[in-house]
Parts: structure tokens; C-alpha cells; sequence
């Protein structure tokens, strides 16, 4: 028990989710159903249109639903392109600890959940999120402005007394979407990674260019090779902007963790904030940005 308990979850909904998920890790020193119980506050946040069914839906009008958890001893699972589930991150557990997979998709995903006697929700759009897609759909245009539209997903990261890691990701993804289209917060290595010899990352924004550069196994493995969490996001942003087309409008964000206890931020661009719970209080931090 040589560790300092901590727990970092993206953006200001992260404060509820860091309250519940460290409620439970005090408690019971479960860390895994501390990062599981932290995000599913913010997947039943109605004010979230960015986690959860209430959130915006693809350009069919449809929301689905991406998710994944992860253990730093390697243990996995992710749901993606899920519909009517109320608690992805909980399935994405299922997923893990149920089946010899790591990931499922779709109706394979729905179909998991009823076995496992999850409720099915109905397809129907909360009011807010109808509003808005009958509002988008007079133009249609699919041209995501993710900082101002669509900045919500909730990735949580967290060292338990022990020091052992986990992490949760759990989000909507990308309003008006194409159909089917799968974000990174479900792709372990993009929107999650946990290591128990090293530490954990996960990430926000714009899941494309977060896909392609490996965002979160990128800022662990920088860490392995004795870079600092801060470091770590900052290099992986600066990736991301040299390997990404029309950054102008990208914006994405990491936060990370690491056994010492230190942690890191780093955006594409202002207005990406952090919640940190340590000892027994937490704060909201503007994370620092490349532009
Ligand atoms: C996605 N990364 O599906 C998610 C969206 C997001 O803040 O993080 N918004 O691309």
C-alpha cells in the first residue's frame, strides 16, 4: 500500500464521475468498479450530449454507443457501434470478463447485452438531442467542429493504494456520424491504454486522429521510456498534428497517469479541461494546449 491513490477523468463531468469512482476505491480498493461505477454516472448524465443514449445521434438519427475498459495487467474489452444499451462500459466489462474476446461490435454487441439480461432501451432521441438533429438536418453538412460541437466523452484513469491501474472510456462519439462509423474511445491503444508497470492514458476529441497515431499506447510506451506524463501528451499531440489533414479543425486531448503518481495533459487547441482526485479533494484544471 505504498501508492497515492489517484484519478483522472476528462472534462468537467469528470468531477461527478472522479466523486463516485473514489467514493469506491477508498472504499473498497476495487479499482476496476471504481473506473466502471466513476464514467456510468456520466453515461446517465442528461445534460451530456456527448456519453450515453441521450447523446447526440449519427446522421440516420440513430445514437450508438462506443465504450472500453481496461486493467493494467493486460485484461481488455470494448463494445462498439452498440444501440439501445443504457451502460456501454458496463457491457465493455462483460465483454472482458465474460468472454474469451476483447471486443464486439453492433448487433453482435446488443444481442451480448440481452444474454447478459441488460435492459434494451428505446431508440427515441432525449429532447435536447431531437432538437438539435432536426436542426442539423436542414443542412446536413457533416463537417464536425469538435471543440464547440461535440467535447464530451468521458475517459477516466486511475492508480489504486495497491498500484495497480485501470482505466474507462465511454462516449456517443462524433455527432452526425455516418452510420457505423467506430470512434477510438472503444480501440484499446487509441482512446485507452493501461499498463501496470507503467501507467495509463486515455483521450478526447476527434477519434480519426487519435486512431492514427495510437494516441493513448503512444503516450504509455513514451512513458515506459522514462518520459514524464506531461511530456508524454505533449509529444503525442505533436504527432497527432503531423500526421493529421486540416488540423484547423481537429481538436483532441489526452490525460495521463503514472505509477509515481505524476500526471500530464496536453490538447490540440484551448478549452480541454481535466478533473484530478487525489487525497480527498479534486480540482478542475485547464490543460495546456500546442496552439
Ligand atoms: C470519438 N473521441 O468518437 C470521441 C468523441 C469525443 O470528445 O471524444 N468527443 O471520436
Amino acid at each position: 500500500e505504498n501508492y497515492k491513490p489517484l484519478i483522472l477523468s476528462t472534462w468537467e463531468h469528470g468531477m461527478a464521475a472522479n466523486d463516485k469512482a473514489w467514493d469506491i476505491l477508498t472504499k473498497t480498493g476495487d479499482i476496476v468498479e471504481a473506473v466502471e461505477q466513476g464514467v456510468k454516472v456520466t453515461e446517465l448524465d442528461l445534460k451530456n450530449l456527448s456519453v450515453g443514449l441521450q447523446g447526440l445521434p449519427d446522421r440516420e438519427g440513430i445514437a450508438t454507443l462506443d465504450a472500453s475498459i481496461m486493467k493494467g495487467d493486460g485484461s481488455c474489452g470494448s463494445v462498439a457501434f452498440v444501440r439501445q444499451v443504457k451502460h456501454p462500459i458496463s457491457l465493455a466489462r462483460k465483454v472482458m470478463e465474460e468472454t474469451p474476446h476483447v471486443m464486439l461490435a453492433g448487433e453482435g454487441a446488443r444481442q451480448f447485452a440481452l444474454a447478459q439480461g441488460f435492459p434494451m432501451e428505446e431508440e427515441t432521441l432525449s429532447p435536447r438531442a431531437e432538437e438539435l438533429f432536426q436542426e442539423w438536418k436542414k443542412t446536413s453538412e457533416y463537417k464536425p467542429i469538435i471543440n464547440i460541437e461535440n467535447h464530451d466523452t468521458i475517459g477516466m484513469i486511475a492508480l489504486g493504494a495497491d498500484g495497480k491501474l485501470a482505466g474507462s472510456c465511454t462516449t456517443s462519439g462524433l455527432a452526425y456520424k455516418m452510420h457505423g462509423r467506430v470512434g477510438d474511445s472503444p480501440i484499446i491503444g487509441a482512446g485507452l491504454f493501461v499498463d501496470d508497470e507503467v501507467g495509463a492514458a486515455t483521450a478526447t476529441g476527434l477519434g480519426e486522429s487519435i486512431i492514427r497515431i495510437c494516441g493513448s499506447f503512444l503516450i504509455v510506451e513514451l512513458m515506459r521510456q522514462g518520459h514524464s506524463p506531461q511530456e508524454a501528451c505533449e509529444e503525442a499531440v505533436r504527432r497527432l498534428i503531423s500526421k493529421n489533414k486540416d488540423i484547423d479543425n481537429i481538436q483532441a486531448g489526452f490525460i495521463a497517469i503514472n505509477k509515481d503518481g505524476e500526471y500530464g495533459a496536453y490538447a490540440v487547441r484551448p478549452g480541454f479541461n481535466f478533473a484530478r482526485h487525489h487525497f480527498e479533494s479534486q480540482e478542475l484544471v485547464d490543460a495546456k494546449s500546442k496552439f
